[in-house]
């Protein structure tokens, strides 16, 4: 079986430490063929393994991706709620669909599932989320607040800002947000946030946020489809960030967003929201389920809600929508 070989090339390479191992010496040691041999060792690279590879001795590994367990988020993570509970996988279908399950076990306010490889990871409206091994953050955030319905939209805008200030924080990049869900960096997609819910009636009962950031993927990794308009804040920023270090920085942003929201209410992390906006005051199309407005982004409203003036100056209350900046 395909992980029996990954594994056991795992452990040729663990037990040979710093010895090189050839093609022909770990095929005959998992008893495969060289070929399967090269293409895991290929698939090992672009999980963020770090392999040598010299002539007529063979390889060696130099760098081992580094993991997002609990262990490792943990330490040093200085949060009273975010993030305190983890529940760690290493393959999933969606940490969304664990953290749905997880509510249902009334797990705390702040348990976060996070896992380093989604095999079905899913955007807005049963889109897919391209969520490879190791090299990204693929995180579900369970939250219990005590608000109406109509103001849950508002937590993806809260989520969006607490991640912008995280990767402020560690890089010397400035990502912009692009109304509801995207976090960009030089026009391209380095982020999507996923907002759903669980209610009865009016009442909330928990509300997952999900969050996926590329994070440490090179641009061919990506699918060819998404080349064009994702990258990762390795791409941008030149050199690998640390997972779990952004990982803490997250939540301690997003903890104090929260308790100020909690507090104060929508209007701080609005203006927050705004110092971080693209495509206010400029054309734009918004792609509605009901159909397609373009014109003018005035803003958001103190709920969210995006604004829109049309050509004949009506001005248009957008809820949900794909936005297209001109
Ligand atoms: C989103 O949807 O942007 C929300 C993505 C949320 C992903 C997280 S990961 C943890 C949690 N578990 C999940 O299963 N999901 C959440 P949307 O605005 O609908 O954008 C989806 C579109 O983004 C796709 O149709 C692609 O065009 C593009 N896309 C897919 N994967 C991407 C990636 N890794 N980077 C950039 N763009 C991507």
């Amino acid at each position: 079986m395909q992980s029996d070989i990954r594994k056991e090339l795992l452990d040729a390479f663990t037990d040979a430490g710093e010895t090189y191992l050839s093609g022909q010496n770990l095929a005959e040691l998992i008893g495969c063929s060289r070929t399967a041999v090269w293409k895991h060792i290929e698939e090992l690279r672009k999980e963020g393994f770090q392999l040598e590879a010299v002539k007529r001795k063979g390889y060696r590994i130099l760098k081992t991706p580094e993991m997002v367990t609990a262990d490792e988020i943990r330490l040093g993570l200085k949060t009273n709620f975010i993030g305190k509970n983890i529940h760690y996988e290493e393959s999933v279908e969606s940490t969304q669909k664990i953290a749905h399950r997880l509510v249902y076990e009334d797990v705390p306010e702040g348990t976060v599932v996070i896992a380093e490889e989604q095999v079905s990871g899913r955007g807005r409206m049963d889109r897919k989320w391209y969520s490879p091994k190791y090299t990204g953050i693929w995180m579900s955030l369970i939250l219990k607040p005590n608000i109406p319905l109509s103001k849950a939209p508002q937590l993806t805008l809260l989520a969006a800002v607490s991640v912008v200030q995280a990767i402020e924080d560690l890089t010397d990049l400035n990502p912009e947000i692009k109304w509801p869900n995207d976090i960009l960096l030089n026009g391209k997609k380095v982020t999507g946030i996923l907002t759903e819910l669980q209610a009865e009636s009016d009442r909330i009962h928990s509300i997952i946020i999900g969050m996926g950031i590329n994070v440490n993927q090179k641009l061919a990794d990506f699918p060819l489809d998404l080349q064009k308009t994702a990258s990762s804040l390795m791409i941008e920023n030149g050199s690998e960030v640390s997972r779990a270090t952004l990982i803490k920085g997250i939540f301690t942003q997003f903890e104090k967003m929260y308790l100020l929201y909690l507090a104060e209410g929508f209007f701080p992390i609005k203006l927050l929201w705004e110092s971080y906006a693209t495509g206010i005051g400029k054309q734009i199309k918004a792609r509605t389920l009901l159909g397609t407005i373009e014109g003018r982004a005035l803003g958001i409203t103190d709920e969210g809600v995006l604004q829109i003036e049309d050509h004949a100056g009506t001005i248009h209350q957008v809820y949900s929508a794909d936005i297209e900046l001109s």
